[in-house]
């Protein structure tokens, strides 16, 4: 196991669509291993393989307050969403902030397991709003992008301050570029 780097919005990686899983191997369930293993160290209910820097159709997911109820969806698809809810988002890629987004309240999906095994959930609440973060993840988009763009752009200044402070340049690596 291994504990990964999650990268930080405004970064332009974080904007990519993520390839589907051709093939549930032992390389695919190393990545999910340690992509448990991160989101349980940050700690987060969710993670997305394109925020480790990996484009792959790969999700994490455990909302249980134990902490034992893992939850690995491979190529995930919504088949049926209904409803709608708010609820106050945060993200790992996003760190310190948090606001509220509206999305569908109930959600069918259907996923392939760590074994390559499909299976289908039928979900509302907090583990519906998790999935659906974590499917626009694997689309390049974050939870920013449904709020305001005065938000948006004041959390982006936040953070580039932030990852100015965090790696100071020796020529102007310490730069971020606006997206
Ligand atoms: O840890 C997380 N908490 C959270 C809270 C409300 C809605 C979505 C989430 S997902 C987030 C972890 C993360 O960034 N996953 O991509
Ligand atoms: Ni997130």
């Amino acid at each position: 196991m291994a504990k990964l780097e999650i990268l930080t919005f405004p970064d332009a990686r974080l904007r990519r669509s993520a390839e589907p899983v051709e093939k549930v191997d032992d390389k695919t369930r190393q990545l999910v291993d340690d992509m448990l293993e991160t989101m349980y160290a940050a700690p987060g209910i969710g993670l997305a393989a394109i925020q480790v820097n990996v484009p792959k159709r790969v999700v994490v997911i455990d909302i249980s307050d134990e902490k034992n109820a893992p939850l690995c969806l491979i190529n995930p698809e919504i088949l049926e969403r209904s409803g709608e809810e708010q609820m106050d988002e945060g993200c790992l890629s996003v760190p310190g902030f948090y606001e509220t987004v509206t999305r569908a309240d109930r959600i069918r999906m259907r996923a392939l397991d760590r074994n390559g095994e499909p299976f289908e959930l039928d979900t509302d609440g907090l583990l519906a709003v998790c999935i659906q973060h974590e499917i626009d993840h694997l689309d390049g988009r974050l939870f920013v992008d449904h709020i305001s763009a005065l938000k948006r752009q004041r959390i982006r200044k936040k953070l580039e301050k932030d990852q100015r402070q965090a790696a100071p340049s020796s020529t102007d690596s310490g730069r971020r570029r606006a997206i």
